[in-house]
C-alpha cells in the first residue's frame, strides 16, 4: 500500500507540472483526492490492512494528502500569476499616446444673434413675450388688420392645419394676445419661429424673428425712429446711417421700412445692395388704430409702435452671407466660422 500511496502522489505531481490551466488543476485533484479519487478510495482501503499496520498507513496517507493539496495550491499560485503577467502585458496602456478630440458644440449663429438682439431691447426696457408657433388665423390675421382677401392670406404663403389654424407667419399674434391680456404701459419683443411656403437664397420655410411693441398714452413716430435708431446703431455700429422709407402693413399707418447703409460696401454701392448703397432691414410703424379697437384699447387715448425683423436677415448681413439655406444644412464647416 506504501508504494501504491507513493506511485500516486507521483504520478499526481507529474500531471501537475504539465498543467497550465486553472481548469486542469481542478481536474487533478478531482482525479486523487475526489470522492472517487484514486486516493481517497486507496484511503478507504484500510479497513482492510492489520491493524498494527493501519496508524502507520494512515498517517502516512495523511501526510501524502496534505503535501498533495499544498502542491495543488501552488501550482495554481502560479498558473494564477503567470495569468496576471500576460493580462497586464496585453493590457498596458501607452499613456503618452494623444487622446482622442471630443468635438465641443457651439451655439447655432441664430442663436447668438438672436441672444445678441435681445440683448440690446432688454437694454432698452423691453421684455420678452411668446406665444404658440401652431396659431389661430384670428391672431395670425383677423386681429392685425389683415382682411381676407389680403395677398398675406393666400395658400401659397401660409401653412394652413385647417380652415381656422395655421402656423404662424410672424410673432405679431404673440403682440396681440399680451394686449388682449394687459393693459397698457406695454414695452415687450417676441422672438421666435415663423413659417412661410417659401423657398430661395433669401426665404427658408421656417425662419426666426424678432418683433417689438411699444404701447402708452404719448408713444410717438420719434420714440420709434429713437428706438430703432438705437438698435442698428448697437448690432451694427454707431457710424451705420439709417433711413426710414414710407412703405404699407395693414396692422400699423403710417408704416416705415428702415434701411440701413450696405454694411458691405459701406453705401458706395455694390452687388450686395444692388448699387443703392442701402440695405433693407426692418419693417415699423404706429400701431393701426383699428389693431387697438380689436384688442379692446380706445386709440384716442393710447398709441405705440411696432416694428418687426428677420434674425436671418440680420446675422446675413452681419456676416456677409448671401444664402440663407447655409444656416439650415448644418455644415458644421460652415457653422463653425462664426
Ligand atoms: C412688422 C412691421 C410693422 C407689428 C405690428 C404688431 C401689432 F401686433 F402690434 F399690431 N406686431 N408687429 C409689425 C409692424 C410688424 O414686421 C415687419
Amino acid at each position: 500500500m506504501k508504494e501504491e500511496l507513493e506511485r500516486l502522489f507521483a504520478e499526481a505531481l507529474e500531471k501537475l507540472k504539465g498543467a497550465v490551466e486553472e481548469r486542469q488543476v481542478a481536474e487533478i485533484k478531482a482525479e486523487f483526492l475526489g470522492k472517487k479519487g484514486k486516493i481517497t478510495a486507496l484511503l478507504r482501503g484500510l479497513v482492510n490492512i492489520s491493524q498494527e499496520q493501519r496508524p502507520v498507513m494512515g498517517c502516512l496517507a495523511n501526510e501524502i494528502k496534505i503535501s498533495l493539496e499544498e502542491k495543488i495550491k501552488e501550482s495554481l499560485e502560479v498558473i494564477r500569476e503567470r495569468k496576471r503577467k500576460e493580462y497586464l502585458l496585453h493590457e498596458s496602456l501607452d499613456i503618452t499616446l494623444p487622446g482622442r478630440r471630443v468635438p465641443i458644440g457651439r451655439k447655432h449663429p441664430i442663436t447668438e444673434v438672436c441672444n445678441e438682439i435681445i440683448g440690446i431691447f432688454l437694454g432698452l426696457g423691453f421684455q420678452i413675450s411668446e406665444g404658440p408657433e401652431v396659431e389661430l388665423d384670428y391672431y395670425n390675421f383677423e386681429a392685425l388688420n389683415i382682411p381676407k382677401d389680403h395677398p398675406a392670406r393666400d395658400m401659397h404663403d401660409t401653412f394652413y392645419i385647417s380652415d381656422e389654424v395655421l402656423l404662424r407667419t410672424h410673432t405679431s399674434p404673440v403682440q396681440i394676445r399680451v394686449m388682449e391680456k394687459q393693459s397698457p404701459p406695454i414695452q415687450i419683443i417676441a422672438p421666435g419661429k415663423a413659417f412661410r411656403c417659401d423657398s430661395d437664397v433669401s426665404h427658408t420655410p421656417m425662419f426666426h424673428q424678432v418683433e417689438g411693441l411699444m404701447v402708452g398714452d404719448n408713444i410717438t413716430f420719434g420714440d420709434l425712429k429713437g428706438i430703432l435708431t438705437i438698435f442698428v446703431h448697437q448690432m451694427f455700429g454707431d457710424k451705420t446711417r439709417l433711413r426710414f422709407r414710407p412703405s404699407f402693413f395693414p396692422f400699423t399707418e403710417p408704416s416705415a421700412e428702415v434701411d440701413m447703409q450696405c454694411v458691405i460696401c459701406r453705401g458706395k454701392g455694390c452687388r450686395v445692395c444692388s448699387f443703392s448703397g442701402w440695405l433693407e432691414i426692418l419693417g415699423s410703424g404706429m400701431v393701426d388704430p383699428e389693431v387697438f379697437k380689436i384688442v379692446g384699447y380706445n386709440p384716442n387715448e393710447i398709441t405705440g409702435f411696432a416694428f418687426g425683423l428677420g434674425i436671418e436677415r440680420v446675422a446675413m448681413l452681419k456676416y456677409g452671407i448671401n444664402d440663407i439655406r447655409m444656416f439650415f444644412e448644418n455644415d458644421m464647416r460652415f457653422l463653425g466660422q462664426f
